[in-house]
């Protein structure tokens, strides 16, 4: 195999879609092991030297359920080449949310803007352009029940996969949030110093900080008792300036650069609304 590219989604994106435009009819369906979700694989029609891999639809890639825990999981630790996020252009915002958090892992991505006939349709536009340039990645609008965009985005994912960009820095969280981040960063670090792949190690701390200051229970259950206690402490200060709950505040600031960027890239029409009285 070449390069292994997996799409990751919210769930009713297109994923299906987009896998069996992508695969045609030779697929394999397992489970994930130790679970009933379905595991997906193809190869990709055009070139079979080209894996690809449908992970789970979720939202988020918080530890809260099986498909979350699968996905994000087979992106930290299974380091595809390329991820394939595809977004319901018809539901940017919400969608943006998983964009952010698949960012947040620096696994090279490009992202497939879905729905784009019905974006067209309600009169909406979405500058792709704009969008490649405040999230640092390729936005590559297709239609995945007709196929079109389909070849660009290929291309796209396997140039990704060949030069795995580093991905651009995106000033999501406030500075409290971010040093936080940046003192539980370097505590990992610290103890992974022996390592040859610092830079990979750093990418991975940089995650995991993100996660425990989210109070994640998967990422924290990892950590020796004195890095948790010394983590733990650093959560508690961070809680103490943002007047309470961290994981809250985290969400909260990646809905406030969503909106930021939607209001930057995104044109709609009042034809979708309904009046009401
Ligand atoms: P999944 O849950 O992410 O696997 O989404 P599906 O592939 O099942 O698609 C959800 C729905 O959106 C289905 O009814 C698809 O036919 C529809 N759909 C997928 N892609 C497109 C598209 O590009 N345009 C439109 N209008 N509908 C689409
Ligand atoms: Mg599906
Ligand atoms: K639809």
């Amino acid at each position: 195999m070449d390069y292994v590219i997996a799409l990751a989604g919210n769930p009713n994106s297109g994923k299906t879609t987009l896998f069996n435009e992508l695969t045609g009819s030779k697929q394999h369906v397992g489970n994930w092991p130790g679970v009933t979700v379905d595991k997906k694989e193809g190869v990709y029609k055009k070139d079979k030297n080209i894996k690809i891999l449908d992970l789970p639809g979720t939202y988020s890639l918080s530890p809260y359920s099986a498909e979350e825990i699968i996905a994000r999981d087979y992106i930290v630790k299974n380091k595809p080449d390329v991820v394939i996020n595809i977004v319901d252009g018809t539901n940017i915002e919400r969608n943006l949310y998983l964009t952010l958090q698949i960012a947040e892992t620096k696994i090279p991505m490009v992202v497939a803007m879905n729905m784009m006939d019905e974006v067209e349709s309600q009169g909406d536009k979405i500058d792709c352009e704009k969008l490649k340039n405040i999230l640092g990645v390729p936005v590559i609008p297709i239609v995945a029940r007709n196929g079109k965009g389909l070849d660009k985005l290929m291309a796209e994912a396997v140039k990704v996969a060949k030069d795995k960009p580093l991905g651009k820095k995106l000033e999501v969280f406030d500075e409290n949030i971010s040093n936080a981040v940046n003192a539980i960063s370097e505590l990992l670090i610290e103890s992974n110093n022996d390592s040859s792949s610092v830079k990979a190690i750093s990418t991975e701390a940089q995650w995991k900080a993100i996660k425990l200051v989210e109070n994640d229970e998967i990422v924290s259950s990892t950590l020796s008792d004195n890095k948790r206690a010394a983590v733990e402490k650093i959560v508690r200060e961070a809680e103490k300036n943002a007047d309470g709950d961290t994981e809250a505040k985290i969400a909260d600031l990646r809905y406030q650069f969503i909106t930021k960027t939607v209001n930057t890239a995104v044109k709609k029409s009042k034809k979708g609304y309904v009046e009401t009285k």
